[in-house]
């Protein structure tokens, strides 16, 4: 197939442009190179050394033949450009990834707040005037979130996939009817994907678009076959307190010696899945779009679902590490259950990869070959969803091993 993918330059995005490349389709990445500017930005940078993008692709060309090409475009401001790559293109699917990603970066001011929004609602709303401006039938899947759902809101009861039937009373009787499940973001980078919900539900009715929006866990481990091979293929790694998701910062600070920065109690249940698994679903999603006319397909995108202190242990266990509970940073439930559906990707064929100690020791020598690399620093989270809010900061300098 004839491939965009949006953000193809990032964590999820490089690996799965690798993959869709190896699995011979013909691959255009298109990407505004943001997510570097955002580490100038915030004086950090991947725990792994990536190449810059022109490299990427001289190397992946070298190692497997194969060659994709580039376009700096920024999906927010530069319409016109888009309308024209999409008309020049006539992609046959197009892969989204092209948003601001982390929660603690879009609460971490006002600054951060407002480019999270401008950003990522912009960039979609113009991709879906711009598909149907360009005409042609691509598919799209978007990368959207589990954190649409809220955490803890249905209890016990399995989060559905995307859609929720409720019961409605009427003066003619009970009737059935199918909605959007409530949304219930936790940050504003949350919130900007449940507005993308929206925009896709309308877009579909009104203009037959076909998209399928996968609700991603947290991704987990950093290697993919394709990004081995060489090292100037590397995928990156975040660390730091805004970009850094949980189960790799856990295994990178055991690498290092640092205590695992729990937030509060460690009782938050959240959705995982590794990066060889979303690579994978991203290609099923695309093979197996909706027809046109339906309303935007929902696949939640995630194979297992743990309790963090739970990891934390399983990581202490494993590594000696030291567990550290400190102020949690964010406005969440302390403790929270989480059952998801994830039936549609397994009937369509994925073979989930779970959390086993081979992998975790993939993650964990990553991490001990670039731990030179680490600013200590930039570990602890410092974005603070109030103002007032109680931080780690104070503790800091208590646990041993920690810095300010
Ligand atoms: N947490 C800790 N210690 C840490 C880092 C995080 O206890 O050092 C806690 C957080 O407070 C939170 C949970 O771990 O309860 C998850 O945090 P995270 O940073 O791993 O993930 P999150 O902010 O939810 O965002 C990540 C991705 C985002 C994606 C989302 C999927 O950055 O792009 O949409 O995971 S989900 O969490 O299912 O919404």
């Amino acid at each position: 197939m004839r491939v965009l993918v949006l953000g193809g330059d990032g964590f999820c995005g490089w690996p799965t442009s690798l993959y869709l490349s190896d699995r011979g389709h013909d691959v255009t990445i298109l990407d505004n190179l943001s997510r570097r500017n955002i580490d100038n930005e915030l004086e950090v940078q991947s725990l792994t050394p990536i190449r810059p993008i022109g490299e990427r692709l001289r190397t992946w060309r070298e190692v497997s033949g194969r060659e994709m090409r580039f376009v700096n475009l920024n999906l927010a401001t530069e319409f016109d450009r888009l309308v024209r790559v999409i008309e020049e293109l006539q992609p046959e699917a197009i892969v989204h990834f092209a948003e601001q990603r982390a929660a603690p970066y879009s609460m971490r001011s006002v600054n951060s707040k407002r480019y999270t929004v401008d950003n990522n609602v912009r960039a979609t709303h113009n991709l879906l005037v711009a598909m149907v401006e360009a005409g042609g039938t691509p598919a799209l899947a978007h990368l959207g979130t589990m954190g649409v759902y809220g955490y803890g809101w249905t209890g016990s009861a399995p989060i559905p996939e995307g859609y929720l039937t409720v019961k409605i009373e009427t003066p003619d009787g009970e009737v059935a009817r199918e909605i959007l499940h409530p949304a219930n973001p936790g940050s504003v980078y949350h919130m900007t994907k449940t507005l993308d919900q929206l925009m896709f539900a309308f877009y579909a009715k009104n203009d037959g678009l076909r998209i399928t929006d996968l609700h991603q866990g947290i991704v987990w481990g950093t290697q993919t076959d394709q990004t081995v091979p060489d090292e100037r293929l590397i995928n990156r790694f975040d660390y730091d307190g805004d970009y850094g998701t949980v189960l790799n910062r856990f295994l990178m600070q055991a690498a290092i010696g640092h205590p695992l920065t729990v937030h509060g109690s460690g009782g938050q249940t959240r959705a995982f899945i590794h990066i060889r698994d979303t690579v994978r679903c991203i290609e099923i999603a695309i093979t197996n779009p909706p027809q046109m006319g339906s309303q935007p397909m929902v696949l939640n995108q995630v194979t297992e679902s743990h309790r963090l202190r739970d990891l934390a242990k399983m990581v202490s266990e494993m590594t000696g590490a030291e567990i550290a509970n400190l102020p949690n940073p964010r406005r969440e439930a302390d403790e929270n259950d989480l059952v998801v559906r994830n039936d549609q990707f397994l009937a369509l064929g994925l073979n989930p990869t779970t959390l086993s100690q081979g992998l975790m020791d993939e993650v964990t020598q990553v991490a001990m070959r670039y731990k030179d690399r680490v600013d200590p620093s930039k570990i602890i989270a410092r974005s603070v969803w109030r103002k007032g809010m109680e931080t780690s900061e104070d503790l800091i300098t208590e646990i041993p091993g920690t810095q300010k």
